[in-house]
């Protein structure tokens, strides 16, 4: 079955296609002719992946799925949140929403207990199948933000971010496949293919 998921990230759209399996051909909008950018101006997670879900479901009729992802900081009030693509501004790159990130907190927490430089990455997975209805799925990760960055894979935050599933390194010293094992949107992605298999005899 063909299902649409709302990104042009090609690196999320390969991962999405791993874990939903041969049973569901994964394809990005682009690849039917949507190029807009999609509305992203809700309040919370969850009103935004359901935007972008639904905006093409009303174009294409199709099954589709959109995530949202927010970076939480407890010691920021919960920063940057549904803000984290454009913490720094708009326009500005992952990096300056780094330095952005570790100046607040090095104003807030001067030193450097992981406890104290708590967060957690979490994922809103929205899906719409052919009957219209919205489900949806949470994935979470925990970890802490570190002093400064490290390694060289992942994307956005992972280089400072410290997962507690693998202790004194960062998302960007982990493997792909590591990554995807604890992820975010691994967990909430994994949480909707598990749903489908359970619930839908077809999807
Ligand atoms: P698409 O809409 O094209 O999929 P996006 O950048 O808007 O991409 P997200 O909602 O997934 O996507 O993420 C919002 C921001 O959160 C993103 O720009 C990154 O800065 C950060 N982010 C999301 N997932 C991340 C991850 O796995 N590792 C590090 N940072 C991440």
């Amino acid at each position: 079955m063909k299902i649409i998921f709302a990104t042009g990230n090609v690196g999320k759209l390969r991962e999405a296609a791993e874990v939903l399996g041969p049973d569901y051909e994964v394809v990005s909008p682009a690849s039917l002719g949507i190029t807009e950018d999609i509305p992203e101006t809700g309040s919370s997670l969850q009103e935004n992946a359901l935007q972008k879900a639904r905006y093409l479901f009303e174009r294409t009729g199709l099954p589709c799925f959109a995530d949202d992802t927010g970076l939480e900081v407890d010691a920021l009030g919960g920063a940057p949140g549904i803000y984290s693509a454009r913490y720094a501004g708009p326009g500005h790159d992952s990096q300056a929403n780094m330095d952005k990130l570790l100046e607040e907190l090095s104003i807030v927490i001067p030193d450097s207990d992981p406890e104290s430089r708590r967060a957690r990455f979490r994922t809103v997975v929205a899906l719409i199948l052919a009957d219209g209805e919205p489900h949806f799925f949470e994935g979470i990760c925990e970890g802490s933000i570190a002093t400064e960055r490290r390694g060289s894979g992942g994307f956005g935050y992972d280089p400072v971010f410290l997962p507690d599933a693998y202790p004194g390194r960062t998302l960007a010293e982990v493997s792909e496949d590591e990554k995807n094992a604890v992820s975010h949107r691994g967990k909430a992605i994994r949480a909707m293919a598990d749903w489908l298999k359970a619930f839908r005899l077809e999807p």
